[in-house]
């Protein structure tokens, strides 16, 4: 099989210089979905949108209860559940198989549409997550960048993939939100540092390997600036997947819990990981493509 071109070499011996970015940062016209030209300029400009009542206010206490039904109801020895140092719930993959109301969510015409719109073509989940950033206890994610990870260890081939963030707790600047680099996607920052088997049972609680060096961060937060997603429940966040990152940890008694759904288009499926042994498994890199929701109508 043709080794697919490496276009964003990371997890390199030595530090190498920033790459521009190849791909566009949005793939779809206005003509496509709900984003206006204006939502689609400030996409592609700031790498993240953010969209008010993407859930609607009726639906969130059915869907609070059921992230709670979700994490209590996992069996403790599912790899899908990721929990705290100090064992509390931190995240649960593939919600929207564990409970058909996250499912719903993720074909609302408030989300699909955009996903389909942002990426030019039918799309599928790559991966999906609930963050529960509990109070007092929940501890942070570190400055990353999504695509450096889904390209190194899922064999990502390219940036035509964009997370949507669904806050279901009132997002605010004290309680773990999240901070974003305004303009950082149009860089890949390649990172140093081998792979190690079996990362990710170490890196989905505090990620260490695949995140650029202080010089770059600094350099980076000195060029971008920082910006803070904060909002109502019900809010969403959508953010490009080479956006650099981050949430500090949240010691306010007031939860931070997210729905996060990553969408993948149906035309940069995984090829073999790019800078890892073997690919993560299904739960956090979708390998069978299943694009959500009836095709797009040709033009
Ligand atoms: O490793 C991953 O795929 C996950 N890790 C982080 C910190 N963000 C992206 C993704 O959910
Ligand atoms: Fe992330």
């Amino acid at each position: 099989m043709l080794s697919t071109l490496d276009h964003y070499p990371t997890r390199l011996d030595r530090p190498s210089a920033p790459i521009p970015r190849i791909e566009p940062t949005v793939w779809g016209e206005p003509v496509h979905g709900p984003l206006d030209q204006a939502a689609l300029n400030s996409f592609a400009e700031q790498g993240y949108l953010v969209r008010p009542q993407t859930v609607g206010e009726d639906w969130l206490p059915a869907l609070s209860r059921e992230l709670e039904r979700v994490g209590a109801d996992v069996d403790d020895a599912d790899p899908r559940v990721i929990r705290e140092p100090n064992g509390a719930v931190r995240s649960v993959f593939e919600p929207h198989l564990l409970s058909d109301l996250i499912a719903q969510v993720v074909a609302l015409d408030t989300v699909l549409p955009v996903a389909r719109q942002l990426l030019g073509s039918d799309v599928y989940i790559h991966q999906a997550r609930i963050n529960f950033m509990p109070g007092f206890t929940g501890t942070g994610f570190y400055w990353h960048s999504d695509f450096e990870t889904w390209h190194a260890e899922d064999g990502m081939p390219a940036m035509r993939a964009a997370s949507c963030s669904i806050a279901l707790t009132d997002n605010f600047s004290y309680n773990g939100s999240l901070m974003v680099m305004p303009g950082s996607h149009r860089t890949f920052y390649p990172c140093v540092g081998a792979t190690p088997e079996n990362n990710h049972s170490k890196s989905l609680v505090r990620q260490e390997l695949g995140v650029p060096d202080r010089a770059v961060l600094t350099a980076a937060a000195e060029r971008f600036g920082i910006n803070q997603f904060t909002g109502p429940a019900g809010t969403a966040l959508w953010f490009d997947c080479n956006l650099m990152h981050g949430s500090g940890s949240n010691i306010t008694p007031f939860p931070r819990s997210n729905i996060f759904l990553v969408f993948n288009s149906v035309e940069n499926a995984l090829t073999e990981p790019f800078a890892a042994q073997r690919p993560r498994p299904e739960f956090l890199a979708a390998r069978q493509i299943r694009p959500v929701g009836a095709s797009v109508p040709a033009d």
